[in-house]
C-alpha cells in the first residue's frame, strides 16, 4: 500500500505511527547511549503519544517532538527498564527502572522456549514415557505462569508450557494433547526447570484436520464477487481516513493491537469530536478446571503476549473481500531487528442491509435506503485461538466493535470412556475445558468537547398510583455516576440497561445534552470465586463498566505488567483515589465476555462466534443522521415502484 507521512498541511500528524526506519533509530540511540549488553531484549518499542492537548492543537502549534516509548527487559540482571526516546533529537530522555515486574511474553521467547523443552532431558523422558519419541513432530507453547503466591516462583522469569504432538509435519498437532506435562521453563536464562507430570493418559486416537482435501469440499457454491467500479467512499492520507462524514486514524501498537484516534463526525459544518482513543485495554481467558494440571490455566493476551505483535498479514479474498485498503504494520524482534507484518489492518465497505425505510400505505409511496459500513479490522493468532477485532462505522453515527472468536479451543486428553465434569468431550478422548473471554475497551471519550459525564439509564416500571392507575406505566431513569466507585456497574439486560456519556455544556435542539450511549451486547461475569488468582489480578472482569477520570498513564485494565504480577494493578488502583466525574475528562471501560461451553461443533477448527458492543448516538444529533443518504438503485429506478406510483 502506498502511504505519504504527511498530512495535507506539509506536517506529519503526530499520531503516525512509528516507521520501520524511526524504529530502528529507537534501539540504535538506546544501543548506544545506554551501553546495552548481548542480553538485553527490546519488549515494544510503540509510538509515544503526545499530550492530548498538543494533539489537538496540531497543527497549529507546530510539529511536535516526536518521540518513542520503549521497555526494555535484561535477561542478564532480570531487570526491566522503561525509555523514552526522542527521535529529532535523538536522545534518551528519560529511562526508568520498573522494580518486581515481568513485561509480556515476547515472540522470540516463544520459538526459544520450545528449543529449551525440545533440548531438556527431563521433558524427553516424559515424552518417552508416552511413546513419543520424535520431538521435532511436538508442538511446547509457552503459556503465561500467573502468580499463586508461591516463593520459589517470586522474582523469576517463568512459563508453564504444555505440550502437544502431530502425527506427521502437516497434522494439526492440537488434535493430540500430551495431558498432564507441564514444563516450567526459566525464561531469562531459557532452561527448563522443572517437569511436573501427573500422570499418563494415552493420546487420542483420531487426527483432525481442516483443510479441504481431507474434509471433503462442498462442490454447490457459486462465485461471489464485490465490485466497486468507482473505488471505495472513503479517502486515505497516510493513517488519516475520511468516510461518509466520519474522520479518524488509524493507529496499532505491539501490545493493544489496532487503535482509533480523533473520531469525529462531521455535522452541520462541524467536525464533532466523539472519541478521542479507543483500544482494548486487555483481556482475560480463565478456565474452569481445578486439577493440577488444569488449574494455572488463564490467559491475559493483551498484557502477558501483546495481541498487536501477533497479528496476521491479511489475505484478499480469504480474510477480507472487496476493494480493500490495507496497512501494514512496523515492528520488531526483542534483538532490535525491525520487521513489518505487511497487510495487518484491512479497511473497507461493507453493504450492510437496510438503513432505514417507510412504505406510505395509502398511496405506496415508498423510501428506503441501503446501509453501508466502514469495517477496520485485525487478527491475530495466539497459540491455538485467533481473535478478530472488527471496528464497524456506520451512516447513523454508530461505532461499534465486534471481536470474533475462531481457531483451534485449548484442549486435553482423557482417558477412554472418560466424560469430564469441567468441559465437554469434542472428539473420543479430547477434551474442551470450559472458559470465559473477556475483553476490555478503553474509551477515551470527548463528546462534543473534552469534558463529558457518564449517566446509567436503567428503564423502571411506576408504581401503581394516582399517577398509574391502570399499572401500564414505565419509563427511562437516568443516574448520573459522580465518581469512580459509584461508576463500577454491571449489565442489566432486564432493566434495558445502558450507559449514556452527556457533554452537559452542548444543549441538542431539544434542549438536553448531546450525548452517545454505550449499549452492551452478550455479557457474562466470571464464575471464579473471590480469592482467585486470577480475579485478583484480573479484577477488571468483574465489573462491565468502569469510568476513570483521564490519566494519560492509565492505559491497561490489569495495569501496566500484568505478566506474573500478584494482583491489584489497572482498574482497581486506577480508582482507588475515587475521584469525581462530573462534567470533567473521562475514560470509559468496557469489560465484555463471551462464555464459552465447549462444543463437538467447536472441533477441530471452531466456527466464528461474536461478541462486542456499540455506541450509538442519543441526543448527540437533531435527527436521524442518515437522512441525506442518497437512494442506491441505479439506471434511474426508484425503490417502491414495484408498489406503486409516486405522489405527485
Ligand atoms: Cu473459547
Amino acid at each position: 500500500m502506498a502511504t505519504t507521512l504527511q498530512s495535507s498541511v506539509g506536517l506529519r500528524h503526530p499520531l503516525e505511527p512509528l516507521s520501520v526506519d524511526e524504529i530502528s533509530a529507537v534501539v540504535d540511540i538506546l544501543r548506544s547511549e545506554r551501553q546495552l549488553g548481548e542480553r538485553v531484549r527490546f519488549v515494544t518499542i510503540n509510538l509515544h503519544e503526545p499530550p492530548k492537548a498538543e494533539v489537538l492543537a496540531f497543527p497549529s502549534a507546530g510539529p511536535l517532538d516526536r518521540q518513542a516509548f520503549a521497555i526494555l527487559l535484561d535477561n542478564a540482571s532480570g531487570r526491566t527498564y522503561e525509555a523514552v526516546v526522542s527521535l529529532d533529537r535523538r536522545s534518551v530522555l528519560e529511562w526508568t527502572y520498573v522494580a518486581d515486574v515481568q513485561p509480556a511474553i515476547m515472540l522470540d521467547e516463544f520459538l526459544e522456549c520450545e528449543q529449551a523443552c525440545k533440548a531438556s532431558p527431563e521433558w524427553q523422558a516424559a515424552m518417552r514415557k508416552r511413546g513419543i519419541t520424535d520431538f521435532d513432530l511436538c508442538m511446547v507453547d509457552p503459556w503465561s505462569a500467573g502468580n499463586f503466591g508461591i516463593q520459589a516462583e517470586q522474582n523469576r522469569r517463568l512459563s508453564r508450557a504444555l505440550t502437544w504432538v502431530r502425527s506427521r509435519p502437516d497434522d494439526n498437532g492440537y488434535a493430540h494433547p500430551v495431558e498432564n506435562v507441564i514444563t516450567v521453563v526459566d525464561l531469562h536464562a531459557m532452561q527448563v526447570i522443572a517437569v511436573e507430570d501427573y500422570g499418563v493418559v494415552p493420546l487420542p486416537p483420531e487426527e483432525a484436520n481442516y483443510s479441504p482435501v481431507v474434509a471433503g469440499a462442498r462442490t454447490d457454491l457459486k462465485a461471489i464477487e464485490i465490485h466497486q467500479p468507482e473505488g471505495p467512499s472513503f479517502d486515505v492520507d497516510g493513517h488519516d481516513v475520511r468516510w461518509q462524514k466520519w474522520h479518524f486514524r488509524v493507529g496499532f501498537t505491539p501490545r493493544e493491537g489496532l487503535v482509533l484516534h480523533t473520531i469525529t463526525y462531521a455535522d452541520q459544518g462541524r467536525e464533532r469530536p466523539v472519541v478521542y482513543r479507543a483500544a482494548l485495554a486487555d483481556m482475560l481467558v480463565p478456565y474452569g478446571d481445578p486439577r493440577p494440571a488444569y488449574f494455572r490455566r488463564n490467559a491475559f493476551d493483551v498484557g502477558e503476549y501483546g495481541i498487536g505483535m501477533l497479528a496476521n498479514s491479511l489475505e484478499l479474498g480469504c480474510d477480507c473481500l472487496g476493494e480493500i485498503q490495507y496497512f501494514d504494520v512496523a515492528g520488531h524482534d526483542s534483538r532490535g531487528q525491525t520487521t513489518t507484518i505487511p497487510n495487518a489492518i484491512c479497511m473497507h465497505e461493507e453493504d450492510n442491509g437496510l438503513l432505514w425505510k417507510h412504505v406510505d400505505w395509502r398511496n405506496g409511496y415508498t423510501e428506503s435506503r441501503r446501509s453501508r459500513r466502514l469495517v477496520v479490522s485485525f487478527i491475530a493468532t495466539v497459540g491455538n485461538y485467533e481473535y478478530g477485532f472488527y471496528w464497524h462505522f456506520y451512516q447513523d453515527g454508530t461505532l461499534e466493535l465486534e471481536v470474533k472468536l475462531t481457531g483451534v479451543i485449548s484442549n486435553g486428553a482423557t482417558l477412554p470412556g472418560e466424560d469430564p465434569k469441567w468441559g465437554a468431550l469434542v472428539a473420543p478422548q479430547v477434551y474442551g475445558p470450559i472458559h470465559q473471554h473477556f475483553f476490555n475497551v478503553r474509551l477515551d471519550m470527548m463528546v462534543d468537547g473534552p469534558n463529558n459525564s457518564v449517566f446509567e439509564v436503567n428503564t423502571v416500571s411506576d408504581p401503581t398510583g394516582p399517577e398509574n392507575p391502570h399499572n401500564n406505566a414505565f419509563h427511562a431513569e437516568a443516574t448520573l455516576l459522580a465518581t469512580e466507585s459509584e461508576a463500577q456497574r454491571i449489565i442489566d439486560p432486564l432493566a434495558a440497561r445502558y450507559w449514556k456519556i452527556a457533554n452537559p455544556s452542548v444543549l441538542n435542539r431539544l434542549g438536553h445534552p448531546v450525548a452517545y450511549k454505550l449499549m452492551p451486547g452478550e455479557n457474562v461475569l466470571p464464575f471464579a470465586r473471590d480469592g482467585a488468582s486470577v480475579l485478583k489480578r484480573g479484577a477488571f472482569t468483574t465489573k462491565h463498566l468502569w469510568v476513570t477520570a483521564f490519566d494519560a498513564t492509565q492505559r491497561y485494565a490489569a495495569g501496566n505488567y500484568p505478566n506474573q504480577h500478584p494482583g491489584g494493578a489497572g482498574l482497581p488502583d486506577y480508582t482507588s483515589a475515587n475521584r469525581p466525574l462530573v462534567n470533567t475528562d473521562v475514560v470509559v471501560w468496557y469489560t465484555f465476555g463471551a462464555h464459552h461451553v465447549v462444543r463437538p461443533e467447536d472441533w477441530p477448527v471452531m466456527p466464528v462466534t461474536k461478541i462486542g458492543f456499540s455506541l450509538k448516538p442519543e441526543g448527540f444529533f437533531d435527527r436521524n443522521p442518515g437522512l441525506d443518504v442518497p437512494p442506491s438503485m441505479p439506471h434511474g429506478m426508484i425503490c417502491g415502484d414495484s408498489n406503486s406510483s409516486q405522489p405527485a
